[in-house]
């Protein structure tokens, strides 16, 4: 098994301004955008295939902290980005929370799924410590282990997506059975959503004790609600999570990405106290320039198809995206993750594009 071993550490490690990504939640001009991408680690990279190969189990490989590491290093090697974000899923919280999840190969994260409100867990913190205490211990040695100028991002599942995946027992189905559920027992499905939003904001402060700077709350499918349970199971449980880490660690800036949400997106920036937000690549560039950047630091929203298409109009969409969305209050990345059939050298051409672009 591979020891986690850290990038080659050339500059001093500096105070957390001394960071590019850190200074983007700031009014201060940057002559770039600081950059990463949405699931920079992972199967895309030949490196991390070999080091998945040793662990079948995907779920043993989030619970082993060297290996995390490791992973989470990979990208950082070949494509210096200014963040690294904690090698994890969003799935570990359910499964701490005694819903036992598995990864299938080739179709994704399956659960048992949640039947009745009988069935909801609570959310009992010691147990939840003791089982992601390998996850914390990833957060420390990957905090030990970047270069100087990289910030860290810890993350989780926001409760709503995370809810999703517990009731439906997958991802990728229309949440037909947890929104059903929500309209129909608004009482029972708030239960859910409190030990989810416990156990998150929980998380999200234990990832900053062990060395996170920055959080990121993935609401994958924020985008399959109308607007009044968006409002209630998105915007609501984001704000309860938002002030309880505020109170626990108000320098830490929250990025929440609420995928897909249309123009729900300006009530989501509004409402909940988020200091960014992630924009998928559905997002008008120019709209959400005027519409949700003053005050909030906007991340995105390169389409990941263009990553794994690339060519002339990888370099001329990045382009287009950093005239209109940077350089200040900006996190260049993809609209969602990088797919697993991304070529490589794809990724290697944006981070470049990136680097070498400066303030017109
Ligand atoms: O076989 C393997 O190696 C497992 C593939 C894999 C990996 C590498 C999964 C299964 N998860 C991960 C890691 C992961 N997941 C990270 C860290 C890697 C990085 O970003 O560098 C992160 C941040 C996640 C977050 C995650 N997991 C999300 C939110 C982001 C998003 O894509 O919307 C979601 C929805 C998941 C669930 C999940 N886990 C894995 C898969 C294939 C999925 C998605 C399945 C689905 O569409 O429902």
């Amino acid at each position: 098994m591979s020891v986690a071993a850290s990038v080659e550490n050339t500059s001093q490690r500096g105070g957390p301004l001394s960071k590019r990504l850190l200074r983007a939640f700031t009014d201060e001009p940057a002559d770039r955008p600081p950059f990463w991408f949405l699931r920079q680690a992972g199967r895309y990279l030949p490196e991390y295939q070999r080091l998945r190969r040793g662990t079948p189990n995907f779920l043993s490989f989030c619970y082993t902290p060297e290996l995390c590491i490791e992973a989470a290093l990979q990208p950082l090697r070949r494509y210096g980005m200014d963040a690294s974000i904690l090698f994890s899923d969003i799935l570990v919280i359910p499964d701490a929370l005694g819903r036992s999840v598995r990864f299938v190969e080739g179709q994704g994260p399956v659960l048992e799924p949640l039947r009745d409100a009988g069935e909801i867990p609570t959310c009992d913190i010691a147990r939840l410590d003791d089982r992601l205490a390998p996850v914390y211990a990833a957060v420390s040695g990957l905090a030990k282990a970047i270069p100087g100028d990289t910030a860290l991002i810890g993350f989780a599942g926001a409760p709503w997506t995370l809810a999703l995946y517990m009731v439906e027992g997958q991802g990728g189905t229309a949440g037909e059975r947890a929104r059903s559920w929500a309209w129909r027992e608004p009482a029972s499905f708030a239960r859910l959503m409190s030990v989810l939003s416990d156990a998150v904001a929980h998380c999200l402060c234990r990832q900053i004790d062990h060395g996170a700077e920055a959080v990121q709350l993935f609401d994958s499918w924020a985008g399959l609600l109308p607007e009044t349970q968006f409002r209630e199971l998105v915007i609501a449980p984001t704000a309860t999570i938002v002030r309880r880490l505020k109170a626990h660690a108000p320098n830490v800036p929250i990025i929440g990405f609420p995928r897909a949400a249309g123009v729900l997106y300006e009530a989501y920036v509004r409402e909940t106290g988020i200091d960014a937000v992630g924009l998928d690549a559905g997002v008008p560039a120019d709209w959400a320039a005027s519409a949700l950047k003053p005050g909030c630091t906007l991340q995105g929203n390169l389409d990941n198809i263009l990553a794994v298409a690339g060519g002339a109009a990888l370099e001329s969409e990045t382009l287009r995206i950093l005239g209109t969305l940077g350089p200040d209050r900006f996190i260049f990345n993809l609209g969602h993750g990088v797919l697993p059939d991304t070529p490589p050298e794809h990724i290697g051409r944006i981070a470049e594009v990136v680097r070498n672009w400066s303030r017109p």
